[in-house]
């Protein structure tokens, strides 16, 4: 087993990703090493800002990941403050905010920044689906009571096994761990 290190304080990430690892024989290990999340709405630049960070600090091999909510009839709102937002006011306080909104459209977006020696390579996975009217399931994590999946009639949060196949974290680790086992 390969074994990269990925700075959250987030385990259920770390989960996520060693599902799409195992497959490619790698094995990601959570390090806590914390870094500031710059205020940029591309979670692209949070991630690769982040990685940056950390591989100063560590002089290791390492991957962040920063994932990001953004619903269209909020002009992408909460996006890459998704965060601080879910501190504040949670699911709840989404569902308030969109009330009876037709238009639920909304997308996670994940960004993994890669850094060692050689620099930042950034990794990205996007699922589509639309926010639920009323929070539903007990797994997952984060906004995954209220978000269903283009395609499909439950959250994340009902059914983990469908988050496990084609969220945008899935997408994601799948593309770095190819990159990694080609080129790493
Ligand atoms: P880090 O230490 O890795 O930053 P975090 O949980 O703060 O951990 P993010 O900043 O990437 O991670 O997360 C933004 C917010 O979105 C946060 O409130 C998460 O709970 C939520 N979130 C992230 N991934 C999610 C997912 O797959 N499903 C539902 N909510 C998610």
């Amino acid at each position: 087993m390969k074994k990269v290190k990925f700075a959250t304080s987030n385990p259920h990430k770390v989960r996520e990703g060693n599902l799409v690892g195992k497959k490619f024989g790698i094995d990601f290990v959570q390090i806590k090493q914390s870094y500031p999340e710059i205020r940029d709405e591309d979670v692209s630049k949070v991630a690769e800002e982040g990685g940056r960070f950390v591989f100063d600090k560590i002089k290791e091999p390492i991957i962040v990941e920063d994932t990001g909510l953004f619903i269209e009839a909020l002009n992408g709102f909460p996006g890459s403050f998704s965060a601080f937002v879910f501190r504040k006011i949670g699911n709840d306080g989404i569902l308030k905010l969109l009330g009876s909104e037709k238009d639920r459209n909304a997308e996670f977006i994940s960004a993994i920044g890669y850094c060692d020696e050689n620099g930042v390579k950034i990794f990205k996975g996007i699922v589509k689906g639309s926010i639920a009217d009323e929070k539903k399931g007990m797994e997952g994590f984060g906004y995954d009571p209220i978000f269903i999946p283009t395609g499909y009639g439950k959250t994340f949060a009902e059914d983990p096994d469908l988050k496990s196949r084609i969220s945008h974290r899935r997408k994601a680790f799948q593309k770095f761990c190819e990159w990694l086992t080609k080129e790493g």
